[in-house]
Formats: C-alpha cells, sequence, structure tokens
C-alpha cells in the first residue's frame, strides 16, 4: 500500500463504520424527544410504496420520495390511502402530531415493519422527513444511484420547534444569486428546518426585483428603470472598507416570473419567503434609476461606486435617504410596495429602514409611520431593522428585528405595539463575520475578533431582550450580507455550519442545549453536506469524521 500514499491503517479507517455520535444519532437540530426502541432497523425495499395518507399529506410524500429515489434508484410511487397501515406513511390531519404542537410538530416512529410520520400539517411532515432522512446512512444524498445498505434504526421521535420563526437572510442586493443558486441555498437549509428565507432585494447597490409601470403613474415614474439600470450596479468593498477593485459583486435582478418560482420552491421546502424593499436609507440604486426621486433640481444619484469607501468598518453605508418632503417618494414606495405584496403569499413585508445616517430624526419618523401605514393597508405585517422600533408600528401587527444597538427600544415596542421580535444580533448570527484566517474577507466588527460556532450557539433568544415574554420572540435568523461574498460557494462557506447553529438554537429547548453535544452530532454532518456537494467551512472546533 505504500507505494500507492497510504497506509493500511489509513485504508482500514476510511473503510470503517463510523458509529453515529450518541446522543440523537446525530440529528441537527436536536429533537425535542428521542428513544430508541432497539432491534433490527427498517430496511428500505425496492418494490414499497409511499403512503400519503390525507390529502394534505402528499407534498411531504412526494417531497420524501423524491429525496429518496436518486440514491436508492427504488422507484419509490406515491399512492394514496385513507388508512394507515403499510411500510412507509406519511399521515397529515388535525390531531396527528404531537398535542399543542399543530404548526410544525410531528412524530416519527420507526420500527422493523414500518416507518411512519405524523403530522397536523404539511409543514409538520416535512420536519419529519428532514429527521428521517439524517438517520438514513449519508449516501442517500447522492444524486447517483448507491449500493449502500438503506436501513433505519428503530426509533420514536416526538418533536416540534421552541420558535416560529428559523430563517436566514440572504442579501442579493449587494451581489446577485441567480435562482438556481437560490434554490440550492434553500436545499441546503430545509435540511436543518430553517423555515423562513428572508431576501433583501435592494440596496445601494443594486435593485433585484422586477417592478410593472402602474396604470395610475403621477409623477412619471419609469418603474422599468429600477432594474435596466439598477439590476447591473453593484460595486461592493469588503469589511475593510476597500473596494473591491474591479471586481464588481454579480449583478442582476429577478422578473417577477423568478420570484415566483422562488416563492414556489421556498414553499415545497418549508419555507415562507420574506421580501425586504430597504428604505428610507440603503436607497442609493433606486435614486439612481429613478430621477423623480431625487430632490428637485438635483442630478439623479451616481452609481454606488462613485461613493467614498470609508477607512474600515461595515462597509459603505448609510449615505443615501429618500425625501421625505418630495410626494414623489411616497407614490413610489407605495407603487412598489403593493407589487412586492401582490407577488408574496407570506404575511410579511420589510421595509428595512436600518442605517438611514443621513435622513434627519424627524424625516425618518415621518416616512416610516407612513410605509408602515402602506403596509398594514396592504393586509400585511411590516418587519424592519431594530432602528425602526421607535416609529409608529401597526398595533400587533409589526415585527422588529434586531441586529445592533438599543435592546430596550425593542422591549417598548413589544410593550407599546405589540410587536414581536426576530434575533440577529450580529455576533450570534452574522455570517460574513470570520471564523479564522482561512476566511480573509470575513469582517471582525461584531465579536471584536474572529466570530466562531460557538458564538452562534450559545446564546439564548429567550431572554436577549431584556422583560420580555419569550412568547413575544418569533424566532431567529442568520444574516448573509454581501459585501464580499460572492456566489453560491462563498455564501455556503460562510453559512454553514453556522446557519445550522441558529437552526437548532430556534428549534430546540434551551435546556437541551449543549455545546459539546452539539459539535458532535455535527461531526458527522460534514460527509453528509460532502455527498451534497456543500461547501461547508470546515471549522477546527469540531471533529470532522
Ligand atoms: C449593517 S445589519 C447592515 C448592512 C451591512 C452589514 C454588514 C443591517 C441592518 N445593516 O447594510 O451589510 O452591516 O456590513
Amino acid at each position: 500500500w505504500a507505494g500507492y500514499g497510504y497506509s493500511i491503517s489509513e485504508f482500514e479507517i476510511w473503510n470503517a463504520t463510523m458509529p453515529a455520535p450518541a446522543p440523537s444519532r446525530g440529528l441537527l437540530p436536536r429533537p425535542v424527544s428521542m428513544s430508541e426502541t432497539g432491534g433490527t432497523p427498517y430496511t428500505l425495499n425496492r418494490n414499497t410504496p409511499v403512503v400519503a395518507v390525507g390529502p394534505q399529506a402528499t407534498a411531504p410524500a412526494t417531497y420524501l420520495a423524491g429525496l429518496l429515489r436518486p440514491a436508492t434508484g427504488y422507484g419509490l410511487p406515491v399512492v394514496t390511502r385513507s388508512s394507515a397501515p403499510a411500510p412507509i406513511v406519511v399521515e397529515v390531519g388535525a390531531g396527528k402530531g404531537p398535542a399543542g404542537q399543530a404548526a410544525e410538530g410531528y412524530r416519527l416512529v420507526v420500527t422493523t415493519a414500518k416507518i411512519q410520520i405524523s403530522a397536523d400539517t404539511p409543514n409538520g411532515a416535512l420536519n419529519g422527513v428532514q429527521t428521517l432522512r439524517q438517520l438514513l446512512p449519508q449516501w442517500v444524498e447522492s444524486d447517483t444511484v448507491v449500493d449502500a445498505p438503506w436501513t433505519v434504526p428503530a426509533v420514536t421521535i416526538s418533536d416540534h420547534p421552541r420558535f416560529a420563526h428559523r430563517g436566514m437572510m440572504l442579501d442579493v442586493a449587494r451581489s446577485f444569486y441567480p435562482v438556481h443558486e437560490v434554490k440550492a441555498y434553500i436545499d441546503a437549509a430545509a435540511q436543518y428546518k430553517i423555515n423562513r428565507l428572508h431576501l433583501h432585494l435592494t440596496d445601494d447597490q443594486g435593485w433585484r426585483i422586477a417592478v410593472d409601470n402602474p396604470a395610475s403613474n403621477p409623477a412619471g415614474i419609469d418603474y422599468g428603470l429600477l432594474t435596466s439600470v439598477s439590476g447591473r450596479t453593484a460595486m461592493t468593498y469588503n469589511d475593510n472598507g476597500q473596494l473591491m477593485g474591479t471586481e464588481l459583486g454579480v449583478t442582476g435582478f429577478y422578473t417577477k416570473a423568478d420570484y415566483a418560482e422562488i416563492v414556489r420552491y421556498a414553499g415545497l421546502n418549508g419555507m415562507t419567503v420574506v421580501p425586504e424593499i430597504d428604505i428610507p436609507g440603503h436607497t442609493n440604486a433606486a435614486l439612481h434609476a429613478i430621477p423623480q426621486l431625487n430632490t428637485a433640481g438635483a442630478a439623479p444619484r451616481p452609481a454606488t461606486g462613485a461613493q467614498t469607501a470609508p477607512a474600515n468598518g461595515t462597509g459603505n453605508v448609510g449615505y443615501s435617504t429618500l425625501d421625505a418632503a418630495s410626494p414623489a417618494t411616497y407614490e413610489f414606495v407605495t407603487q412598489v410596495l403593493t407589487q412586492i405584496a401582490a407577488m408574496t403569499p407570506g404575511p410579511y413585508l420589510h421595509i428595512g429602514g436600518d442605517e438611514a445616517h443621513v435622513t434627519s430624526r424627524a424625516n425618518y419618523t415621518t416616512m416610516v409611520d407612513s410605509f408602515n401605514a402602506t403596509v398594514a393597508s396592504l393586509g400585511k405585517t411590516v418587519v424592519g431593522w431594530n432602528e425602526y422600533a421607535g416609529t409608529a408600528l401597526p398595533q400587533d401587527k409589526a415585527v422588529v428585528q434586531y441586529w445592533n444597538g438599543d435592546r430596550t427600544a425593542v422591549a417598548n415596542a413589544v410593550t407599546r405595539r405589540g410587536a414581536k421580535v426576530v434575533l440577529s444580533p450580529a455576533p450570534h448570527t452574522y455570517v460574513p463575520q470570520k471564523q479564522d484566517s482561512r476566511q480573509p474577507l470575513g469582517g471582525t466588527w461584531a465579536c471584536g475578533g474572529p466570530c466562531g460556532l460557538d458564538r452562534h450557539y450559545n446564546w439564548d433568544p429567550g431572554t436577549f431582550i431584556p422583560n420580555i415574554a419569550e412568547t413575544s420572540v418569533l424566532g431567529v435568523e442568520s444574516a448573509l450580507w454581501g459585501e464580499f461574498i460572492r456566489r453560491l460557494g462563498q455564501a455556503q462557506y460562510y453559512s454553514l455550519p453556522r446557519l445550522i447553529a441558529t437552526a437548532e438554537v430556534g428549534w430546540t429547548p434551551q435546556a437541551q442545549r449543549d455545546y459539546a453535544d452539539f459539535t458532535t452530532r455535527l461531526s458527522v454532518a460534514g460527509g453528509r453536506l460532502t455527498v451534497q456537494g456543500v461547501n461547508f467551512f470546515p471549522t477546527t472546533d469540531v471533529a470532522w469524521r
């Protein structure tokens, strides 16, 4: 063997069957309750159908069969039946899942003779499918046929999330991701039960969503310019404030059909899309494209590349604003939000509101109060970054997304306006922050140094904002800002595995979370991600196997 460059012992290690780490069989996120019932595992059979019980079971059953077919090469037809007995069953209906966990809970029972997933809702069943998937050998992730023993250990699992919102934000404005890359990003996250896709669609560097010209258009705005002009811009800075040479961010934009396809694909994967139009700051791309948005007599703003980069810090942010005194501002915002609302089936519309550093407090309040009311009139729940916590939030119908700064203002929004909270504290959820020198472009401002996997794991969303009840916390969200990250490969490299930490922070009860246990379970996930072709960061915190 020596002549071939490897030794027998290495070969044996490579060839050995790695035992799954106890407890919880390497499941991510860790389920609320699981017992190994022992005995002979279930073995998938070439001729077994996947039986959907209940009209709503077809989608999760189809998803399961679709996951299993490429690697097994089995046909796995999905058939519908009205009652349960069969080897593989996905059952959806009121009262089928764990009591009191209708939205997303599931039960998974595996015996020598059968696999059964039961839930009240399709998304609950989908969560059960994602768990089942992790109980199969990692080769199930292969997109071509593998000759492997398709066994599943005998277990009984009853599981549900701690928080309803387990999100990930993708900044497609600074650097664009074509639809197929967004889908791959969804694929990697969905297996960890991430259920919100927040798309940061607009910023200084680009405008990434098509808006049509409306019939009534008093200001004579050509909305097509948003994408024909600012769907091409993308001049970006790294975290040290350096312009990335002549290397532009990726440019492009989503047509309405593209956006509909993302919404559809996210939905198949149990994810709700939360679109963000960042206003009144972070608006250089709109000001550059639409002359009417610029203060009367002023020239349209130049593209972002002409702006001066700061010496260091968070990239070049906070230098643009809409004009509070101009009627065109409100006409434009209402038109854009109306069209985004119409193409978004989910309940949320995010209006940004962050870092409006060149907007006076009074102008900020005037504009954001108005934008809040516009979102409410469209029947959506408004979401904004925590800078907007003090504006006129619609009563019991607003979400504050915390990233940095004043936590008391967020608590006040909860107490006074009945707002809910999504937590994206920069040190715990910002994935462009570097983990070590292998991520040279990453920033260090959030943690005052590297932001490792442990920082993303070791925090409690239930107590993060002082003096509010945990029921006011909708959940957590990982944020992939795009100043220097380019394309899917880098997005995955910076997000994973820290996104998995966020998934578990959002899912697993605090008392059942332990970093050593987490990294032990994670140690077997690297192989699975590798088979999937996901470019994760092999952090030294984990003894990858
Ligand atoms: C702050 S976080 C921003 C973004 C940047 C990020 C990283 C937030 C709401 N705004 O515009 O991309 O820092 O530099």
